[in-house]
């Protein structure tokens, strides 16, 4: 059998980290891609990573390059292209410069792989995914973007940090933008199957909700330079498995609504199934009053960055 070809577009610090874990589950051969300035960094991790292999005895080829001809056929593509946050900035201060690297991607993909699956990455989030639709093209289940599967692995984790239960039973959903505007559906949250409502005081739930709204900003005040990256790296891996294991897993993810939960025409996260067709069905389902309130401000949020890329 053929095996996939998956490429990450950007090699810093979630591009290594993606080979890293594409490879460790054997999802394909890996090719990291970045500019011509960073093509010995790039070649460099993927040959860090051939060397890793012998450990545990897998045998996926990764390799480093700046050359659009390699990534030519690519059934997958993760992108991080972009610059990531430094303290004190958000998401959106990011647009401007990487808006114009997602221009330049989205032609090189489209010209090189215009059936691949691709999983963006980049911040601003909501923008950047729907940046590559339009520039790209590709029909809406080609695209998606990650960042309510990490939302959720973060609010996930402060519930087992407060409850001490295995962070494995905890389900729970992260909705809309990802940004300080997203919305933890806490009524569905479960700890094997034990509403989370029952087992933390409402006080509690709340400030866990706002410590996950601002999770990333937590991280970025930490490192001093840069941003999360392991986390995100496994979550994009998750979904990207899912698509060529036709898991058909239910994720939180950046996806194309047209009419679901009454938003049209915005990538925004919703609950997705993703199998071997890409992104094959957004889950709909009742959200309350409150819910509805919150998740038509996300809406706001996203509509304010996406119309701030004129596309
Ligand atoms: P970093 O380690 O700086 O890596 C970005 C890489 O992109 C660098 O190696 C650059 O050289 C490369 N690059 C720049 N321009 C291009 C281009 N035109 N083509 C190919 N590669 C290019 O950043 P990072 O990996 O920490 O973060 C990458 C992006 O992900 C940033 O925009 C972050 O804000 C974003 N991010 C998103 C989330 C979400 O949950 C959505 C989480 C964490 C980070």
């Amino acid at each position: 059998m053929k095996r996939n070809k998956i490429t990450m577009i950007g090699g810093g610090q979630i591009g290594g980290n993606l080979a890293l874990l594409a490879s460790q589950k054997e999802l394909g051969d890996i090719i990291i891609f970045d500019i011509p300035k960073a093509e010995g960094m790039v070649k460099g991790k993927a040959l860090d990573l051939m060397q890793l292999r012998p450990h545990d005895g897998y045998d996926t080829n990764i390799s480093g390059t700046s050359n659009w001809d390699d990534v030519k056929d690519s059934d997958v593509f993760i992108i991080t292209a972009g610059i990531p946050r430094k303290p004190g900035m958000n998401r959106e201060d990011l647009l401007e410069i990487n808006l114009g690297i997602m221009k330049d991607v989205a032609n090189n993909i489209r010209q090189k792989a215009s059936k691949a699956f691709v999983i963006v990455i980049s911040n601003p989030l909501d923008a950047m995914v729907y940046a590559f639709h339009k520039i790209s093209g590709f029909p809406k289940n080609q695209v998606v973007g990650m960042a309510g599967a990490l939302d959720s692995s973060r609010f996930r984790t402060f519930i087992a940090m407060e409850t001490g239960f295995s962070v494995q039973d905890i389900t729970c959903m992260v909705m809309g933008g990802h940004g300080d505007t997203m919305v933890p559906i806490s009524r569905l949250a479960t700890v094997g199957g034990v509403p989370i409502t029952d087992l933390i005081s409402s006080e509690r739930l709340k400030a866990i909700e706002d410590r996950t709204r601002v999770a990333g900003g937590e991280i970025v005040k930490l490192f001093g330079n840069g941003s999360a990256f392991y986390a995100p790296a496994q979550s994009a891996i998750e979904m990207a498995e899912s698509y060529i294991r036709d898991k058909k897993r239910v994720i939180p993810c950046a996806s194309l609504c047209e009419g679901e939960f009454g938003i049209d025409g915005y990538f925004i996260g919703v609950p997705t199934v993703i199998g071997a067709n890409g992104v094959e069905q957004i889950l709909e389902f009742s959200l309350t009053n409150e819910e509805k309130v919150e998740l038509d401000q996300t809406l706001e949020a996203v509509k304010k960055t996406v119309a701030e890329t004129n596309l």
